[in-house]
């Protein structure tokens, strides 16, 4: 996968794409990123990119004129699509990211200041994304959020594909509790059934944990979560949890309520 940047901080990324995962990647030819500075398609004297609104208000807004000529250079006759990282764009998710995976090249547009020129975004921009509704400077961190996260769908990049297949947000539900050694820290123990060898146990005990988790860390989720991704072990957890009204997002009518009562007393 091929990945352009333009930022008006493109040291910012340098550490980022030298490590980890992400760095291995670049390394293995998996990955290609390449990051450029936004003032090397200025014209003036002093390399602006920003200037005053139009109408008046406070702080600055990016020109278009930089961004366009970046853009049109940076694409050649590829055809990358292109993104800005912006907070008036949907939130970024595990599904977008899957699908923007699937894409050949990619062109990611980092805005810094109060606004980019509305023109520039209608021009040289095909969607938008946001990382959440929290306010950043600039869409340079939100760019390296949406690298990694595509970097770990490359076939190749993460050394076990069931690694990135058990990924929480694919499972519909949290993962299960993690523990390593030593045995005993300020006298809690590590669970016996992980020392037992016993694998469908532990198998077992992991799939109830990852229920217990989603419904006490984000049971936000549990609407999400289609019937079918749960174990019966899983299931008869939510049950005992009295949770299991809130799997497929159905709300707990009379009716359903009834028919759950009916199957208990079977
Ligand atoms: C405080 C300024 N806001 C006006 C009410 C608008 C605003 C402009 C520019 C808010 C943030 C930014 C800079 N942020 C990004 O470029 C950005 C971002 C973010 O702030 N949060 C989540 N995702 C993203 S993606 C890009």
């Amino acid at each position: 996968m091929r990945i352009g940047v333009i930022t008006i901080f493109p040291e910012l990324f340098t550490t980022f794409l030298d490590t980890s995962l992400v760095g291995r990647a670049v390394t293995k030819g998996l990955l290609d990123v390449q990051v450029h500075d936004l003032r090397s398609f200025t014209d003036d004297r002093h390399r602006s990119v920003d200037d005053e609104p139009y109408g008046g208000g406070g702080g600055m807004v990016m020109t278009a004129p930089p961004w366009i000529r970046a853009v049109e250079e940076l694409s050649g006759s590829r055809k990358p699509r292109r993104i800005l990282l912006s907070p008036q764009g949907p939130a970024l998710t595990d599904a977008k990211v899957r699908a923007l995976a699937e894409e050949e090249e990619l062109l990611l547009l980092c805005g810094r200041y109060e606004a980019i020129d509305e023109r520039a975004i209608e021009l040289v921009v095909d969607e938008e994304i946001s990382i959440g509704d929290y306010v950043l400077s600039g869409g340079e961190l939100p760019a390296m959020v949406l690298v990694e996260a595509l970097s770990r769908q490359i076939p190749g990049v993460v050394g076990l594909p069931e690694s990135v297949e058990q990924d929480s947000f694919r499972s519909g539900l949290l993962d299960h509790c993690h523990f390593t050694r030593p045995p005993e820290v300020n006298g809690l123990k590590v669970p016996t059934v992980l020392l037992s060898g016993n694998h469908a146990a532990i198998e077992s005990w992991r799939g109830v944990q990852a229920v217990r988790a989603t419904v006490e860390k984000r049971p936000d989720l549990l609407p999400k979560l289609r019937p079918e991704q749960l174990s019966a072990v899983q299931w008869r957890e939510l049950e005992n949890l009295g949770r299991s009204t809130e799997v497929g997002g159905q709300e707990a009518s009379p009716s359903s309520v009834v028919a759950t009562q009916t199957r208990d007393t079977e």
